[in-house]
């Protein structure tokens, strides 16, 4: 890097902040930049330094262009972050506890939902958020809901973006972990995901011997209700899969509308043993040349249940291999061994896919899988009877992109973006016809190093019929030396890509302190509709009028036996009534209206000693049930900093012995 020179950060300064701050120029605005470049050089900032700077920066008051949503990882949450200035907006709680937003820490709501996703066994209070998937309308993300899927456990949940809360969580059946989608159907008739290991249907256990008998995957479709972004499990259906490692997924939109595309690995049906005299499943499944990227009509698979060809298994439809099979639901397309991600262009026609190890880009065409279906191209089936498509037949390009290619992006100019996790880059090269003709198309044209090992990537809206261009976000697994050691667990990275000239350029890094995230998407802010107050009385769970409302001055206490039932208000700065007097032993149901009307009047609740913390935001009520075992004179009090007495916003709950 050249050290800053004056007379260069006066002209980028100028320059940039005509283009990005100010738009036109004014002389008071143009005399102030003499102060901007004494700052830069203060700080020894290089010319691309300053225009970095000037290109991220959203000004004390300003709002951002973009919001990201990222899944958290192993923290189980999702990261709302403002883009281009990478501020963290919100940590939407979603398989985890999480205090501040009381999700988890008493109110019926979170509770509830929490113990949702469960199936009979412990209760589960984490999750591992792998890939957040917008709601679509016409190929376009519409702003309403956000789904993820939980990779630990086979959950997906919904979040309504009216409020950023979750509102359902779904132990996925027959799935026991899960990767492949989340993503939505263009419509958001469906969304998608598929197991990641193979796991026993019918009755819990088989030794490993029986793999190939006896583990199944499975592809599921999961209707949404329209009106309100809840999955309908009865409307759902799922599709018997071979016992491989189903992996990454994608679905169709405009050509290949009603199709979806899910990669595997370990067609070997490897199952480890390293001390048991076999290979170890990483050496085992990476035996063959070819994996099978798995191709699914899912129109057909719609029609085949409507015809009744299903059987139920533990509470879902399932359309058995067999049926599959025979009803051309299911094709097998071959892709160079241990591919990991598979991504549908804007137009729909291209479907690239990615493998570690593999350094290029293979890139199908739906016009040529459509065809060699029709045409029967064959290179004959799988070891349950799948057909194998011809490689010949449905390959459009390879490009040559570098090491460890895994995920790949797009823009508005018919170009891809694909991570290459071995060399800490970002390809960039162009898609084929109608984008780019003859020997212009499938071309590498240019590279940009991130750090470090870039898992995925996002573009702003990325994933839609119309990408956005602009930015690019590169989530990198390792930060290494690019922040101050805070122990050895170190920050993930996430870095912002400027996609606006010709060459990439690395323009943001930031660290994420509390989570890992994998997979993100972009939405342009303004279509984010998000309230700021619920209407008086709502329940977050149905977002409609709870029944246990309380008006101010209607506040009251009922006892029916052992049990006491208070009917409260919150409002700055008291409760109502502000003590609650039980005996030890009661059980106490505490319904609060926060009758608050004001943008972020938020009031918290806590218990000392009982593991009580709710938040209640302006409009909410929210119901806490607990049993008085504890006797004593607990102070409760509000834990949001909500007034200029909010420490008096306290009161008593008096359990006497
Ligand atoms: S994938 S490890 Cu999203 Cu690259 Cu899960
Ligand atoms: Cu209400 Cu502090």
């Amino acid at each position: 890097m050249k050290p800053f020179n004056l007379t260069a950060a006066v002209l980028v300064v100028a320059l940039v902040a005509g283009a990005y701050l100010f738009g036109a120029r004014s002389s008071s605005r143009m005399a102030a930049l003499g102060d901007a470049s004494t700052v830069a050089q203060a700080r020894s900032l290089t010319a691309a330094e300053v225009t970095a700077a000037a290109q991220t920066f959203v000004p004390p008051g300003k709002r951002d262009e973009y919001m990201m949503f990222a899944s958290g990882g192993h923290s189980g949450q999702v990261l709302a972050i403002g883009l281009p200035s990478m501020r963290m907006l919100k940590v939407i709680a979603v398989f985890s506890p999480e205090s501040w937003q009381g999700y988890g820490y008493g109110a019926d709501w979170g509770n509830q939902i929490l113990d949702e996703g469960h199936n009979g066994g412990p209760a589960l209070t984490w999750g591992d958020t792998h890939h957040p998937a917008l709601s679509e309308t016409g190929g376009e993300y519409d702003g309403r809901w956000l789904y993820i899927n939980d990779r630990a456990n086979g959950r997906i949940a919904m979040i309504d973006l009216r409020d950023f809360r979750v509102k359902q969580i779904l132990q996925v059946p027959n799935i026991q972990t899960s990767h492949g989608g989340v993503f939505a159907t263009p419509n958001t008739d469906y969304v998608h995901v598929s197991s990641k290991i193979p796991m026993v249907w019918d009755g819990g256990f088989a030794p490993l011997e029986q793999y190939k008998e006896r583990y199944r995957g499975a592809s599921a479709w999961l209707a949404i209700d329209k009106t309100t972004g809840r999955i309908d499990l009865a409307r759902s259906f799922q599709i018997e899969l071979p016992p491989y490692s189903q992996d990454l997924a994608d679905a169709g939109k405009l050509v290949s509308d009603g199709w979806g595309f899910i990669n595997s690995f370990n067609t070997e049906m490897a199952t480890g043993g390293n001390m048991e005299g076999k290979p170890a499943i990483e050496a085992g499944a990476s035996a063959k040349d070819f994996d099978f990227l798995h191709i699914i009509n899912w129109k057909k698979a719609e029609e085949v249940v409507k015809a009744g060809k299903f059987e139920m298994k533990n509470g879902v439809k399932v359309i058995s291999l067999k049926t599959a099979i025979a009803e051309g639901i299911l094709y097998f397309a071959p892709e160079p061994r241990s591919p990991h991600g598979v991504d549908v262009a804007p137009n729909g026609q291209y479907i690239v896919v990615a493998g570690k190890l593999d350094p290029h880009t293979t890139v199908y065409s739906i016009d040529k899988i459509k065809k060699a279906i029709a045409d029967k191209n064959f290179e004959g089936t799988d070891p349950f009877g799948v057909p194998i498509l011809k490689f010949d037949a449905v390959v459009a390009g390879r490009v040559a992109v570098g090491n460890g290619p895994l995920h790949t992006q797009f823009d508005n100019q018919g170009y891809a973006y694909t991570s290459l996790f071995v060399e800490s880059a970002v390809a960039k090269w162009s898609l084929g016809e109608p984008y780019f003709k003859g020997d212009q198309a499938f071309k590498l044209v240019d590279k940009v190093p991130v750090h470090y090992n870039i898992g995925h990537l996002a573009t702003a809206e990325g994933d839609t019929i119309r990408p956005a261009g602009k930015y690019l976000v590169a989530l990198n697994k390792w930060s290494v030396d690019r922040f101050p050691t805070v122990g050895p667990l170190h920050p993930q990275n996430l870095q912002l890509v400027d996609l606006n000239a010709s060459k990439m350029k690395v323009i943001y890094d930031m660290p994420v302190p509390n989570a890992e995230p994998h997979y993100a998407q972009i939405i342009r802010m303004d279509k984010i509709k998000a309230w700021d107050v619920y209407p008086m009385g709502t329940d977050v769970r149905t977002m409609e009028k709870s029944a246990y409302v309380t008006e101010r001055g209607k506040e009251r206490v009922e006892r029916k036996g052992n049990t006491l039932t208070v009917w409260m208000t919150a409002m700055r700065s008291s409760f109502r009534p502000d003590i609650i007097r039980v005996k030890k032993g009661d059980t106490v149901v505490l319904h609060i209206t926060n009758t608050e009307k004001q943008k972020d009047a938020t009031h918290g609740f806590a218990i000392p000693q009982y593991n009580i913390q709710m938040s209640i935001d302006p409009g909410e009520t929210v119901t806490v049930r607990f049993v008085a075992n504890k006797a004593g004179a607990f102070s409760h009090y509000c834990t949001e900093f909500c007034s200029a007495l909010h420490l008096e916003m306290q009161g008593w709950i008096l359990v006497e012995p």
